[in-house]
């Protein structure tokens, strides 16, 4: 058969503008978006920011406009509002929507105007992020984004990190770089483990000795803890509170909520150290050079809870948040069970065995923390004996105990080691820095069901969210603390932020490997074990 010219044309034509199509869709560039927005469109036309363009906002969000005027200004080397041009500005409007998110905000954006729209400070915050990052790296003098509409949400309340300061000290400098590394990735807790075993790391006044001696140990332990070999170095630190004022202000101004972690009864030996009077025993002790458990604890006696009050009254004066951690963790029990006042005391209060006794140790911390209006928070070893009448509890050794809480109605947050402890390998041991052990890629983390299935609907409503947890044992610098927690933390955030529906690892890993600019940019020591 033969082809007639004109049709051969026609064919020729429909190939020419199939070919144009895909160069068009290949050509697309992936935006660094991490947590992936809710709903967004991107368009062809751009948005140029230069000193001329005004960035305006009402007086409540103040703070937001300093925020992102400052954001470009360290970053791209630029003042914006130099001019009272008024076809190209950025606009941060309250709308009074009281049902919505107070996280939730929109962005509608032509060549000439961009407006962040939400019904609180937190949304229009988490709008900004998303337009950071947008941002080209390394652009100065001005640069461009492109125009979009989004319309975004995040699935969970609660999306956290935890660092532990005891086993290793991080400068103030580097706290308030990982608070940067949360806000990016919109999460909005930073779980801050102020004590433990091996360093007290926060100045109380009424007991000047928890620092003076507790902060500091004798000596590290070298290499894993099978090797059992140490190092006689003395290894201290500790937060001043005005320091941790400053840290707190800082956190503010990210949205960030900073969950101090005071532990006990177990893991307190740094405690002890400085005030050996609090332990059954009363013998006195050095603060912990080895990792792991250790016997000696707080004893449940009426002097144990009047210092802790005072305690935990100078931290909830200093953190203006809702909650309080107060560990509970891996309390063994046998200063208890071989202390003549604990058995006395168990027949009196009628406890039956050591875990109502630590049962009724926690429900005494929550009366204390109760007084200020305060929420109490505990890990999951809270939940033997019977839980505290209003605690949250968070579910490390698995995903059980936050499934005990939540059908209880007790509020829960989900840190698993499985998928959560950012202190395992995240590769290969061999190929890896010396780590505690487990392995939790990247991929994995980005897997995690934050909500089992067994719960229904009505319990699964007590899932307040997850956290990633970096434990410090093996982690001896902020860089490789960074080298950890990244680039783990933006698959939680992803997790916790968008819808399960939309989720995509390939899709992920693309938009990850768009923001490797940023991260060099900003110094992260972000691992590429999975890129
Ligand atoms: C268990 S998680 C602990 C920590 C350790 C961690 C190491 C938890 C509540 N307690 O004291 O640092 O394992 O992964």
């Amino acid at each position: 058969m033969q082809i007639h010219k004109h049709q051969k044309m026609k064919y020729l034509n429909i190939f020419f503008l199939f070919v144009i199509f895909n160069l068009k869709v290949l050509a697309q560039p992936v935006y660094p978006l991490i947590p992936f927005p809710e709903e967004v469109t991107i368009g062809d036309k751009l948005f140029r920011i230069s000193p001329q363009t005004n960035i305006l906002a009402e007086p409540k969000l103040e703070q937001e406009l300093k925020y992102l005027k400052s954001y470009i200004l360290e970053n791209h080397l630029f003042v914006v509002n130099t001019s009272a041009k008024i076809n190209n500005r950025i606009v941060l409007r309250l709308k009074t929507d009281s049902n919505s998110n107070p996280e939730a905000y929109q962005i509608t954006s032509n060549p000439r105007e961009i407006i962040i729209e939400a019904s609180h400070p937190s949304g229009i915050f988490y709008g900004i992020q998303t337009l950071i990052q947008l941002f080209p790296t390394g652009k100065f003098g001005s640069i461009k984004i492109p125009c979009v509409q989004i319309n975004d949400k995040p699935n969970y309340t609660w999306r956290g990190m935890h660092l532990d300061c005891s086993r290793h000290f991080f400068p103030i400098s580097f706290i308030k770089k990982y608070i940067d590394m949360l806000a990016y990735y919109k999460m909005n807790s930073f779980h801050w483990h102020l004590t433990d075993d091996q360093g007290w790391r926060i100045e109380i006044k009424k007991y000047p000795k928890l620092t003076e001696i507790g902060s500091v140990r004798k000596g590290t332990m070298i290499g894993h803890y099978r090797d059992q070999k140490y190092d006689s170095i003395a290894y201290g630190g500790f937060y001043t509170q005005k320091e941790i004022k400053e840290v707190i202000e800082y956190a503010q101004k990210r949205h960030v909520n900073i969950v101090p972690e005071i532990e006990m009864p177990g893991h307190a030996v740094a405690a002890l150290a400085a005030y050996p009077e609090y332990s059954c025993s009363q013998k006195p002790c050095e603060v912990s050079i080895k990792w792991g458990v250790e016997t000696n604890v707080f004893c449940p006696s009426e002097e144990t809870f009047a210092f802790l009050e005072d305690v935990l009254n100078e931290i909830m004066d200093l953190f203006p948040g809702k909650y309080i951690h107060i560990g509970g963790d891996e309390v063994p029990k046998e200063e208890w069970n071989n202390s003549a006042f604990c058995q006395q005391l168990m027949k009196e209060q009628k406890l039956k065995n050591a875990e109502e006794l630590q049962s009724y140790f926690i429900r005494r911390v929550e009366k204390i923390i109760q007084k200020k209006g305060k929420t109490m928070i505990g890990w999951d070893e809270i939940l033997e004996g019977g839980l505290a009448p209003n605690a949250v509890v968070m579910s490390w050794r698995g995903t059980e105990g936050g499934i005990a809480a939540a059908k209880m109605n007790h509020y829960v947050i989900m840190t698993p080691g499985s998928h959560c402890y950012f202190d395992h390998y995240q590769g290969k041991p061999e190929s890896e820095p010396l780590a505690i052990g487990g392995y939790t890629p990247l991929e994995k983390v980005y897997q995690f069901k934050v909500c089992p299935d067994t719960l229904n609907e009505t319990e699964s409503k007590f899932i307040l969210g997850a956290q990633g947890n970096v434990w410090t044992e093996y982690i001896k610098t902020s860089e490789q603390v960074e080298y950890m927690a990244m680039p783990r933390m933006a698959a939680l955030a992803e997790v916790l932020w968008s819808q399960s529906s939309k989720r995509d690892y390939a899709n992920f890993l693309a938009r990850l490997k768009s923001q490797e600019p940023y991260l060099k940019n900003k110094k992260i020591n972000y691992s590429k074990t999975s890129l």
